[in-house]
């Protein structure tokens, strides 16, 4: 069979997600470079987004599906934990990445310094604003639930933290964020150590054109 394709950019969180899956696991895999909203991108996902991937005669759009096919149709580490409140415990971050942080952290601040629409592309101050109190508050709360253990979602490494690294990774980089990041120790600690996997630092993304991030 063909080795697995992730489909999408190298800047891209989920992307990042679904490669540290591939990763993790122990899964030959070839990255495809493509945009949203390309052809062959949009032949997977209706919507237009990336990651997509193909293995063999299987296509599929969504990372969250995306890292569960790779985490059932191979052997290696279970990226999700088999035990029901592991599992469910790690579902249940996964979801709060992708319904709390990465709206408020991703589609409000990050879209807002990277791509903030305005004519000249300059970042867009007020909406960096707006987000700053919300953000406060969910960087209290993760640094609270990551001084209880070593991971989010429990005592080791699980797909969970795969989507809040990539998302980490830019708000470490950004002012603002840079400077709520280095008021949560825990978060701190945290980072450091998924970082320093060799998932983490094989899908290291390259620079957002135009702002050094
Ligand atoms: N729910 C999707 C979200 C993927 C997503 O939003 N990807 C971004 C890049 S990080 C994208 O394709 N954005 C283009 C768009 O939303 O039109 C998933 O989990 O895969």
């Amino acid at each position: 069979m063909p080795a697995l394709q992730i489909i999408g950019a190298p800047q891209s969180n989920f992307v990042r997600t679904a490669r540290i899956a591939c990763i993790e696991k122990g899964v030959a895999y070839e990255l495809v470079p493509a945009r949203p909203h390309t052809p062959e991108v949009d032949a997977i996902n209706p919507f237009g987004k990336i990651p997509a991937m193909r293995h063999g005669g299987v296509a599929l759009a969504e990372t969250k599906a995306i890292c569960t096919y790779i985490d059932l149709a191979f052997d290696g580490p279970p990226l999700i934990p088999r035990d029901p409140v592991g599992a469910a415990k790690a579902e249940q971050w996964i979801s709060m990445v992708n319904t709390g942080f990465d709206l408020v952290f991703a589609r409000q601040y990050l879209l807002a310094w990277f791509f903030s629409g305005l004519p000249d592309g300059a970042p867009d101050r007020t909406r960096i604003d707006a987000a700053l109190p919300r953000m406060k508050e969910m960087f209290a709360l993760l640094d609270r639930e990551l001084g209880k253990r070593a991971y989010l979602a429990g005592d080791s490494f699980t797909l969970a933290d795969a989507f809040l690294l990539p998302l980490m990774h830019y708000m470490r980089r950004m002012p603002e964020s840079a400077e709520m990041v280095k008021a949560s120790p825990n978060v701190v600690a945290w980072f450091d150590r998924v970082a320093a996997r060799p998932s983490a630092q094989q899908t290291e993304p390259p620079p957002m054109p135009g702002r050094g991030a």
